[in-house]
């Protein structure tokens, strides 16, 4: 009796385990812009090498546009494993910890080969940082560098005085305020109806953005001021990442690297077009003039000393990394 009971839990656990083995895992990987933004696309080319290399065992479904969580819902979503993956433009979460916003402290890194030196320099401290809120990073793309865009020319901060700014980030904000305009935090999904309904009538971003939202449509004037280049983050939430067997996890971490590799070309590659593509549209694309370009340099000055000291140590080891492999 004893031996038959016996065998019979074995048979039931080996059954339960070997089910188990077999269940596959759907991921549900939110993300905040265009189904055929490059980021996005990017993405896509990824799940579908994890669907790929895990034999169909991992099966992660990109919900472009913030049509599963908005923007700013994204971590939060991950960290409590209402999803698994995302993607953020970690930069908008400055506020939880400066560190967030390495990446968009101005004039730092201004071209995609600093900014790719940059994210490496900051990778061991942003990793820490992330795992302590049971998130891991798996890869990063940058944007374009940033410009500003306007509804008419553009030759001073006194140009600028009052203008209506839609910012993304803490640092979008802070560069509005010393320039003397007022800023309001939009996600890019809603950047669009603020430009025709005037609550905004300008912003600094990318030419990609730009394009994205048919900005020519509301705007006239983009300066490429080349201020930094923020990056989308894709993380997963800890815990399930853990429960994977390992050939996923594998395939989930070489993929990745080759993700961002990937990112990184694409995202170099299509900078100038993008440019070209606003100008094409009746935009007028230039660097800004010297006035404007020198005021620029001085809240850069100012910015980034506001952001090492919130950033503390975790800046400074950034930073120090940073220089040190330049
Ligand atoms: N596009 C994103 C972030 C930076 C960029 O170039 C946006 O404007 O929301």
């Amino acid at each position: 009796m004893k031996s038959i009971s016996l065998a019979l839990i074995a048979a039931v656990v080996a059954g339960t385990a070997s089910s188990a083995a077999f269940a596959a895992e759907n991921w549900d990987m939110p993300m905040a812009y265009p189904a055929d933004n490059y980021h996005t696309e990017n993405a896509q080319m990824f799940a579908d090498a994890v669907d790929e290399c895990t034999g169909g065992e991992l099966k992660i479904t990109i919900h472009a546009s913030g049509s599963l969580f908005k923007g700013s819902e994204i971590k939060r979503a991950v960290q409590v494993g209402e999803a698994q993956i995302g993607e953020r433009l970690l930069s908008a979460h400055a506020n939880e910890n400066a560190v967030f916003g390495y990446d968009s402290v101005p004039f730092l890194a201004t071209s995609f080969e600093a900014s790719d030196t940059l994210r490496e320099a900051a990778e061991p401290t942003l990793t820490k940082v992330l795992q302590a809120q049971g998130l891991t990073p798996l890869y990063s793309v940058p944007w374009p560098p940033q410009g500003l865009y306007f509804a008419k020319p553009v030759a001073s901060t006194a140009d600028m005085a009052g203008i209506k700014f839609r910012a993304y980030n803490a640092a979008t904000a802070r560069v509005a305020e010393l320039a003397g305009m007022i800023p309001t935090q939009i996600e890019a999904a809603e950047l669009k109806q603020a430009l025709s309904t005037g609550v905004i009538s300008s912003f600094i971003s990318s030419g990609s953005t730009g394009v994205d939202e048919k900005v020519w449509e509301d705007l006239t004037h983009f300066y490429d001021t080349k201020a930094w280049l923020p990056r989308n983050t894709i993380f997963v939430n800890t815990a399930a990442l853990d429960a994977l067997g390992e050939t996923e996890q594998g395939c989930l971490t070489s993929l990745a690297s080759e993700a961002q590799e990937r990112g990184l070309a694409t995202a170099a590659e299509l900078a100038d077009g993008f440019l070209k593509t606003l100008a094409d549209n009746g935009m007028t694309v230039e660097e800004a003039g010297a006035d404007l370009a020198a005021e620029l340099a001085g809240i850069g000055e100012t910015m980034t000393g506001e952001w090492l000291e919130s950033a503390g140590d975790d800046g400074a080891a950034i930073v120090d990394a940073y220089k040190a492999s330049q």
